[in-house]
This record gives structure tokens, sequence and C-alpha cells, in this order.
């Protein structure tokens, strides 16, 4: 049984349609509990990218449900209270829209420059990008290939993020197994390859985002499998987009008192005018969920009088 968007159908890959029709054991229940904060969003979504564009709050993320990650669209969803999302649909599909891949539509990200909006994202284990006058889209690829193909460097090129620092310079972060990052030149949609630098950041899997408060500069991290229950999220601190970085530790990790397993693939946005953050970042879905079932939530993030982050309270 598949579920996403409030709609479930049998998958003929796992379950003969007529043996389930026959068989009346089978009792269907409503997978999301009513009154419970989280998910955000109902439905299997992972590797929330959180912004705040334009007056609202957006989230993209990837869709989930999908054997081997293998899902092939992308949505947005935006809300002023993080609280109650609409769901802008289908922002990106790549089949029709993507001519170098059709699959593996996972962890995309948003930037703004100049009354345009960049959406990069990973396909095929390659970072592409697609850029839209909207934060909904329509997205469209104005390259034609990936900004980053499979094999540019080690490790798969996916997860990518883009911090534009206050003296607005944008830098592209990604990587799985390694680190990397490099300045976008100003057309969002190309840069140096000889300007690449490569991190090394203790425990690091996947996922780099990056945020600034004050004058300190966050790298935030997913550590282990997303797979596994034990998949958290370590961080380091730095006084530039490049550090150099010193690591700080775990800010997020599971509960199994409260079922909370693999919480990770993270991003960050503050409120605006004030000094309030807050973390998006999946979990395995509750109850029965798994490193391909996973759902999207938001809790807040705390800070120390020193700078350092507070252990996240992960919440249901
Ligand atoms: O959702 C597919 C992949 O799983 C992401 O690219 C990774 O970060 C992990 O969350």
């Amino acid at each position: 049984m598949r579920h996403r968007d409030n709609q479930l159908w049998l998958d003929p890959s796992t379950t003969n349609p007529a043996t389930f029709a026959a068989d009346s054991s089978y009792r269907i229940t409503a997978p999301w509990v009513a009154g419970r904060r989280s998910p955000v969003v109902k439905g299997l979504y992972a590797d929330p990218n959180i912004a705040y564009l334009n007056g609202r709050y957006y989230l993209y993320p990837t869709t989930d449900g999908y054997n081997g990650w293998s899902g092939a669209r992308f949505k947005a969803f935006s809300s002023t209270d993080l609280v109650n999302w609409t769901d802008h649909g289908t922002i990106l599909d790549l089949g029709p829209q993507i001519s170098w891949a059709d699959d593996r539509a996972w962890a995309p990200t948003i930037a703004y420059r100049d009354n345009r909006y960049y959406f990069y994202f990973s396909a095929a284990t390659s970072i592409g990008v697609a850029t839209s006058s909207s934060p909904t889209g329509p997205f469209t690829d104005p390259l034609g290939r990936p900004l980053v193909p499979a094999g540019f460097r080690s490790g798969q090129m996916i997860d990518p993020h883009v911090f534009t620092d206050t003296d607005g310079r944008s830098y592209l972060y990604w990587g799985n197994g390694s680190a990397y990052a490099v300045p976008l030149n100003a057309d969002m949609i190309s840069f140096d390859a000889g300007q690449v630098r490569t991190f090394s950041l203790p425990n690091f899997r996947e996922a780099p985002f990056v945020f600034k408060r004050g004058t300190t500069y966050y790298l935030t991290y997913s550590v282990d499998d997303t797979g596994s229950e034990n998949y958290h999220v370590e961080y380091a601190t730095g006084a530039s987009p490049y550090g150099p970085w010193t690591h700080r530790g775990t800010i997020l990790a599971k509960n199994l008192s409260l079922g909370i397993k693999g919480p990770a693939h993270q991003s960050v946005v503050k409120a605006p005018d004030s000094d309030a953050w807050y973390i998006a970042y999946h979990r395995f879905a509750i109850p029965a969920g798994n490193g391909t079932n996973r759902e999207v939530t938001i809790d807040p993030l705390r800070f120390n009088a020193d700078g350092t982050i507070q252990p996240v309270i992960p919440t249901l």
C-alpha cells in the first residue's frame, strides 16, 4: 500500500490487487494522527529546505515514498505562520521538464536575486538549476545540462544549498561523503570550477546547510545514513562562508521514547524582524516509516549566550 497526498493505492510490484480485494482482514486507518502538530505537511516528504521569501515561508522538500528514492517531481508549500501550509503542487517535474535526468529528484534549495528565483535540485546524482519569476514556478532549466555533473568531484553530487551572505555574494554548498563550496557567479547559474573548496568536517555525510547569525557562520550537516535511525545533525562554526570550521557537535538526534528516528537533512530559517530561528528536518514517518518513507517537521532552534546552538528538542 502506497500513500501520498492523502491518496492510497496498491503497489502491484509488491501486492496482488486481487488477493487484497478478496481479503477482508485488511483495515485502512489514516496514518497521520489528528491533533498532532507534526508532520507540518501531510504525506511523505524529506530533505526540507525552508526559506523566507517575499513575506512568506516556503518549504521545498523531496517527494518521498519511492523505493530507491526514485521520485521525479518537486513540490512547494508556503505558510505565513509555519503551522498552516498551502500546497502549491508540482513546481518541477524531471520527466517533461529536465532533459538530462528522469529520477532521483532529491533535496532542493531556493535562492533569490534580481527578481528571479533559482531552484537548485539533485537529479540522477547531479545538481541542476531551474529559474522562475515566482517562488512556486513554473521553473525552467536555463542550462539544459547539470550545473554540477555526476563525477565532477568525489562522492555524489547531491544536496545543494545556496547561502547568500550579507554582502550579496552567493555560495553553493553540496556533497555526500565530501563537503564542497564555491561562489556562484552573478548569473547564479555558473561558477569557476577553480574556486571549488572542500571542507574537512568530522562525521560529515551530506546535506550541508549554512546560515549566518551576527558575524558567525554556521555550517550544519547530516551524519550517518538516512536509512538509519541514527541519522542526525551536527554543526560547525566559522568566521567566513569558507570557515575555517570549528566542530561543535550534535544538535539533533533520535528520541526513541517519542518514536522519533533519523531526524536530519536540516535547513534553518530566521523569522523576519526577530532573533527567532527554526529548523526544518525530516524523520522516519510515524508510525512505521523508514529511510524512504519520511515526513517533515519544524522545531525552534535556540542559541546559548556564546553563540553555540542548544540541542534541538524534537517534538511531535
Ligand atoms: O532524499 C534522498 C537523499 O536522502 C538525500 O539527498 C539525502 O540527503 C538523504 O536525505
